[in-house]
């Protein structure tokens, strides 16, 4: 799995634009997963301008992470290093060390300009950047306070996802345009617990929209996934008031301190706009009182709808910057990534969040717009990982990937019509947090075009074996079984072989 080296792969086309060094603008949201995109197919919801990205330039159809979770996934992304190797492996106890080579540090190094706007969430002050302006840990939906490289702070007023594309645009006109640049552009949107902008408060109310076939999975065969805590249906893990904003109307007791904190950053006009749309949502509830299977599918449309609010704005913001970039002129030497730290759980398998390596969180949506020279369009097919990004941007800038990065540049895939015949048949995962919030275990693995093969470990010692051609959903564990014992062997050798080859920790 070594890195393409640079130029021998490289068309005259492309030598030529990597002389002109591209711009690069990676777009990074939080928790937006692939089923809520319309270019995937099938999202409830339309995404205009993520589509048109996807339309003028190519959308990854097997796109996924390496260890689903924000830090972990940040940490892979800017080092292009599994978790074990950037040492991030989890939210809870870890601080990135900023002291490691990372991409941004190696395009700034080449005479990038670099700049950060949004989430970064890996405890640490920022290293390798020109410019940043950050949310101090998760951040806030509402007037959101920012974190600057002096060391002060500021509350910014509006709403999250319109100020880091203004702050986003504001930077791109006043940066030294005679350098190309790299800005990353680190959406809080659409992380729980999914505060609409003031705009879209009332949008898809009155959208029902469809339950996944397996919500009411019963996780027969798979104890991890039974003893996680992210169901729709327990108040536990999705909390009535905190999650879908219901309460009992004039009981503002039960309103928890973190819902207030987060809610009520708003002005006070927009703050009687917020609780008077709740309150009378509240009313409804408590009239008609579901409880049991209805109380669940009230739950998840509640968190559906929520979710599609803060999306909708999320696409307008995506258009925005993507017209001043075309205004500017700036397209045509521009790659435009759009991407999601992980994926997520709507409703499949009764969850939200993500920490799985099933489907739905081990995926992430990726689509580019390519700058002249690259000439591949559409779907492209092979399966990549977010520690593939900084390859990528490197070799696209002429800057020598190093060979301590375990990412597979991604340039060969976007030169052509065809990609090339020689490309990765495995990609290994691993999810550290436990015991943590959402309980879910410890576990490490391998997916193939067709097998899953997953270990749970540390206070469980479980295998699982999916075939995802016939079972794409993952509700049959197979492992064991007699029919796939080949495959099973062949996959445990395969995980081995990877598992030496990035050097991986014993998990
Ligand atoms: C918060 C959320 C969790 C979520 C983690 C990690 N709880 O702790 O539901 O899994 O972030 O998300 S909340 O009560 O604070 O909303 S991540 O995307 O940042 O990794
Ligand atoms: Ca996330």
């Amino acid at each position: 799995m070594k890195a393409f080296s640079l130029l021998p792969v490289l068309s005259l086309a492309v030598q030529a634009t990597a002389q002109q060094r591209p711009n690069i603008v990676y777009i990074m949201t939080d928790d937006h997963t692939a089923q809520m995109m319309s270019c995937y197919g099938n999202s409830p919801v339309p995404t205009p301008n993520l589509d048109r990205i996807a339309n003028e330039g190519v959308l990854f159809s097997e796109s996924f992470v390496a260890n689903s979770l924000s830090g972990p996934s940040r940490a892979c992304m800017l080092t292009g290093k599994h978790s074990h190797k950037n040492g991030f492996t989890n939210n809870e106890h870890g601080t990135f060390d900023g002291s490691q080579q990372t991409m941004p540090k190696l395009l700034q190094k080449a005479g990038y300009q670099t700049a950060l706007i949004g989430k970064w969430h890996l405890v640490s002050q920022p290293t390798g950047f020109n410019h940043y302006e950050i949310l101090i840990g998760q951040g806030e939906y509402y007037n959101p306070t920012f974190l600057h490289q002096d060391g002060k702070s500021s509350v910014e007023e509006g709403y999250c996802t319109d100020v880091i594309t203004d702050k986003s645009i504001k930077w791109l006109e006043q940066r030294d345009k005679e350098k190309p640049f790299i800005l990353f552009v680190h959406h809080k949107a659409c992380h729980r617990n999914w505060l609409p902008p003031m705009k879209y408060l009332r949008e898809y109310e009155d959208v029902t929209f469809p339950l996944p076939d397996n919500f009411w999975d019963d996780y027969e065969g798979r104890q991890a996934a039974k003893e996680q805590q992210m169901n729709i249906a327990s108040n536990h893990d999705m909390d009535l008031i905190y999650d879908n904003k219901v309460y009992l109307p004039g009981d503002s007791s039960r309103l928890s301190s973190a819902y207030l904190a987060y809610a009520n950053r708003l002005d006070a006009e927009s703050r009687q706009t917020y609780w008077q749309f709740y309150d009378s949502l509240s009313r409804d509830f408590y009239k008609s009182k579901p409880t049991g299977k209805a109380l669940t599918e009230y739950k998840y449309q509640r968190f559906m709808r929520d979710y599609a609010k803060v999306t909708r704005s999320l696409d307008d913001n995506v258009g925005r910057l993507m017209d001043y970039l075309r205004t500017e002129g700036l397209l045509d030497n521009t790659l435009v990534v759009y991407t999601s730290d992980q994926g997520f759980y709507m409703g499949e398998h009764g969850w939200f969040d993500k920490r799985f390596m099933y489907e739905e969180s081990m995926r992430t949506p990726l689509v580019m717009r390519l700058p002249d020279g690259y000439k591949r369009r559409g779907q492209i097919d092979e399966m990549v990982q977010n520690i593939d990004y900084a390859p990528t941007f490197l070799q696209m800038a002429g800057v020598p990937i190093p060979e301590d990065m375990q990412g597979q540049s991604l340039v060969p895939l976007l030169q052509e019509e065809k990609g090339p015949r020689k490309w990765r048949d495995a990609l290994y995962y691993h999810f550290y947090e436990y015991p943590a919030e959402h309980m879910v275990k410890r576990h490490y693995g391998i997916r193939t075009e067709r097998y899953k093969l997953i270990h749970f470990y540390n206070d469980i010692d479980t295998w699982e074996l999916y075939d995802l051609q016939e079972d794409p959903s993952e509700m049959h564990n197979l492992y064991g079984h007699p029919d796939y014992k080949k495959i099973q062997k062949k996959l445990h050798k395969k995980l081995n072989e990877l598992r030496k080859e990035y050097q991986a920790d014993e998990g």
